[in-house]
Formats: structure tokens, C-alpha cells, sequence
């Protein structure tokens, strides 16, 4: 056996229950929660003492004093004019694209009408203040300000807030540069030097500061939050979550790819090791009915993982009990196989993929075709990265437009709409023993709506 072995999990000839389904995919065991218990002081902390606070954490967690806990408008100008130009041409290619694909999602109002004067509405609203959260540390990615700034924006969020911890390389306590300069690039310009749990609190509850002057409001606190992070981050958010709304709570980022016998295995292999490069957790998952396809990908693998950069956490990632292939008996089975497992990111590298994207139901994002693999999505599709994790397709969707927007109904009924449905109206109240429900629609048409008898 290979060094670089993948589990082999067969399903072939199997036919599972849905229960047995799910619990054949390979996905490491969801940790238990002990993080709530250091979490909870550092929010109180921040609630109660502001800025102060933020301060005394930042140097206990970041290592670093940091200065202006808002960066200076010089800091970032700075930032962005430092930036190397290739990397700024990736960034706003990427920009670009995004918009292009926002601008279409935004959702449109409607309304119907029911009967004469009956008519309701829908209007999309956008939230009013978010804030985002941006991790630094191992994983910093400027691309996922991208992701979450562009629809938030393209929502019409008037308010939108930066937090990012404050980055050791600087001694003034700035965060990341390529980071600012992004924040730059995008037009955020409130973007604070603060990481973890305690930027959560600060985005929640607010913070006051300690600059220019005391007591004077540092944040403003927020509607929502977004942004991915660590468990501190995660936890910190699921606690707030019922003072504020937040987006769903990553875990390890994945991959599932469908390869029938026409795939190329080299082309797998690098898709494979590409989302497996993020994090020793990170799940890859070949789900193929080609016996032979899985052992060309595995050779593959063998020949690239040892020449890659990240090759140990590679190597550990695809080896781990999260990741595998799947063995299928056909198509149909490897289709039953991907929306059970509901990958946060799922390609489809068969000879005609367009008959299987109409029958996947769960996945985060589906990527068609050779030519469109996962990284593309990462940087620059114009399609969004912040997807659902850990099976959580089966039920949630990526970031986007309608993250930041929140559909209000508007009932728009007048005296003949209203009086054609009174004594219905009556009736169903008085059934739920709510007779001042009834009266209170029939006192726009009788006099004594208590007088029973007038009715
Ligand atoms: N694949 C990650 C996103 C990312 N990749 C950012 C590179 N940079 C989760 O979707
Ligand atoms: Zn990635």
C-alpha cells in the first residue's frame, strides 16, 4: 500500500437505507462545545469595560498592544498602495466578477392580489448594519472579504464593519496588510484591529473607547455578523446569535468530486489535494463507479502530494477518517452517494454532467465540467465561497445576496378587501377562543361589535 492511501468505502451491490446512507459518508465526529465556557467571560468583559477590554485581550490572545483599535484611514490608504499590482489585479478581477453576479441576485419585490382592495406584498430589505469577521493567524484570506463585502454590499447594506486580530508581523498592531488593502479596494473604510471572541462581542453589543476620547462610541454594535473564524469565533457567534443574526457556523472545509470512467485522474488528484491543503481536517471525497479511475487517482496522488508545499497537511487530511473514496455500483448510486454526503463544494467530472446536475439536491455549490474546478470558485467564478459545511447543504445555501436582505410581507387590504372576509375572520377567532381578534376587524363595520345580537 501507497503512502498516500485513501480509505476505500464500497457501497457497491449495498442498498442502504437513508439512515445507513449518511452513515457510510466519511465525516471526522463534530467536537463537543467546551469553548462556550472560556468564550462567555471574554463577551461580558467586552460588554461591560468597551475598548479597555479589547485592548487587554488583544495583547493576551494577538501578543501585540494594539494602538489605534480602529485602523487609520492613512493606515489603509497605505495598505493599498503597497500592494503588489498583480495581486491587485487578482483581487479586483475577482471584484468584478462578483458584482456581475450580485447584481443579479439582488431579489425583487412582488405582490399579489387576492380579491378586490386584498392585496399583499413582499419587500426585500436590506439589513441595516453588518459586520464581518475575518480571521488572520494561519488561513488569511483576503478572498473571503471579497465574498462577504460584495453581496452585503450589492444588498444595499448601508453599514458594513471589518474586524480582523491585529497581526504579530506588525509592531503597531496593524492587521494583515493584503487584508486592508482589500477593505480599501471594496470601499469599507470602518475596519477594526480586532480578532476572535472579542470581536464578535464588540460587533454584538457595541464597544466604547478609549480614542479619541474616553467613553466616546468606538463600534457601533451591529444587525449581523458574517465571516468564517475559529472556535472561539464559532462559539462566540452561536452565543450571541439570539441578540444579533449571524451566518451558519463553518466547520472543516470539503470536497466531493463525481468521476465516472472518462475523467482524467490527474485532474482529480489536484482537485483532491487542492481543498485538502486548507486544513488537516479538510475532507476529500472521490465518488466514482470506475474501480479503475480510483486507482489511477490514487497513483496520482501518490506522485504529487510528496511535490507539494503543504505536502504533511495534505497527506494527513486525505488520509484522515474524513476523507475516502466512494465505490458505486453506477451513476445512480454515486448521485444517491453525493446528496447524502452534501458536500460544501461539489464537482461533477463526468462524460455528461448536465444529466446529473439536475438530480443533485444537496450540495453547497455544484461546479460542472473539468473546467470549472474548485479554486476557480475560490478566487474568481464570480460565484461565492462561504458555503455550507458538515452536511449542513442538506438544508442551508453559500453566502449571498439574500444574506443580507430580509423579505417583509406588507398587507395591503382596504374596506372592501377587509369587509368581504369580517365575518370569516370573526369566525375563525371566535373558534380559538379570541373573540377581541373578531371584534376588533368587526368594529370597522358595526356599531357594537360586544352586541352579539347585532351582528
Ligand atoms: N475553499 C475555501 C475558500 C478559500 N480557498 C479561500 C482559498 N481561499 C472554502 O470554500
Ligand atoms: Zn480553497
Amino acid at each position: 500500500m501507497s503512502e498516500n492511501t485513501m480509505r476505500i468505502i464500497d457501497l457497491r451491490g449495498k442498498r442502504l437505507t437513508r439512515a445507513e446512507m449518511l452513515d457510510a459518508m466519511p465525516r471526522a465526529e463534530m467536537g463537543t462545545n467546551e469553548a462556550s465556557d472560556l468564550v462567555r467571560p471574554i463577551l461580558e468583559d467586552v460588554k461591560s469595560r468597551g475598548a479597555a477590554a479589547l485592548r487587554d485581550f488583544g495583547e493576551k490572545f494577538d501578543h501585540v498592544r494594539v494602538e489605534h483599535l480602529r485602523v487609520p484611514a492613512e493606515a489603509m490608504q497605505k495598505a493599498l498602495d503597497e500592494l503588489d499590482a498583480d495581486v491587485r489585479a487578482s483581487i479586483e478581477e475577482s471584484v468584478r466578477r462578483s458584482r456581475a453576479v450580485c447584481a443579479s441576485q439582488v431579489p425583487e419585490d412582488f405582490h399579489t392580489d387576492l380579491a378586490p382592495g386584498a392585496r399583499v406584498s413582499e419587500r426585500w430589505i436590506p439589513v441595516q448594519r453588518v459586520g464581518l469577521y475575518v480571521p488572520g493567524g494561519k488561513a488569511v484570506y483576503p478572498s473571503s472579504v471579497i465574498m462577504n463585502v460584495v453581496p452585503a454590499q450589492a444588498a444595499g447594506v448601508e453599514s458594513l464593519a471589518v474586524a480582523t486580530p491585529p497581526s504579530r508581523a506588525n509592531a503597531d498592531g496593524l492587521p494583515d496588510k493584503t487584508i486592508l488593502a482589500t477593505c480599501a479596494i471594496l470601499g469599507v473604510d470602518e475596519v477594526y484591529a480586532v480578532g476572535g471572541a472579542q470581536a464578535v462581542a464588540m460587533f454584538a453589543y457595541g464597544a466604547r473607547g478609549s480614542e479619541p476620547q474616553d467613553g466616546e462610541i468606538l463600534c457601533e454594535p451591529v444587525d449581523k455578523i458574517t465571516g468564517p473564524g475559529n472556535i472561539f469565533v464559532a462559539t462566540a457567534k452561536s452565543l450571541v446569535s439570539s441578540i444579533v443574526g449571524i451566518d451558519s457556523v463553518a466547520g472543516p472545509t470539503e470536497i466531493a468530486i463525481i468521476a465516472d470512467a472518462q475523467a482524467n485522474p490527474e485532474w482529480v488528484a489536484a482537485d483532491l489535494i487542492g481543498q485538502a491543503e486548507h486544513d488537516e481536517l479538510a475532507g476529500s471525497v472521490l465518488i466514482t463507479d470506475s474501480e479503475e479511475l480510483a486507482r489511477k487517482v490514487q497513483e496520482s496522488l501518490d506522485r504529487r502530494v510528496p511535490r507539494t508545499e503543504h505536502a504533511q497537511r495534505v497527506h494527513t487530511s486525505l488520509t484522515g477518517r474524513q476523507s475516502g473514496i466512494i465505490l458505486t455500483d453506477g451513476l445512480d448510486q454515486s448521485i444517491d452517494a453525493a446528496n447524502a454526503y452534501a458536500a460544501e463544494h461539489l464537482e461533477i467530472q463526468t462524460e455528461d454532467p448536465d444529466a446529473i446536475v439536475p438530480r443533485i439536491h444537496n450540495a453547497g455549490a455544484i461546479f460542472r465540467g473539468p473546467y470549472s474546478p474548485v479554486p476557480l470558485g475560490d478566487y474568481m467564478s464570480g460565484s461565492n465561497h462561504v458555503l455550507p459545511t458538515s452536511g449542513t447543504a442538506r438544508f442551508s445555501a453559500g453566502l449571498g445576496v439574500h444574506t443580507f436582505m430580509k423579505p417583509v410581507e406588507v398587507i395591503e387590504y382596504d374596506e372592501q378587501g377587509l369587509k368581504a372576509l369580517a365575518s370569516r375572520i370573526n369566525t375563525f377567532a371566535v373558534s380559538e377562543d379570541l373573540p377581541a381578534h373578531g371584534e376588533s376587524v368587526l368594529s370597522r363595520f358595526v356599531k357594537d361589535p360586544y352586541d352579539k345580537a347585532t351582528l
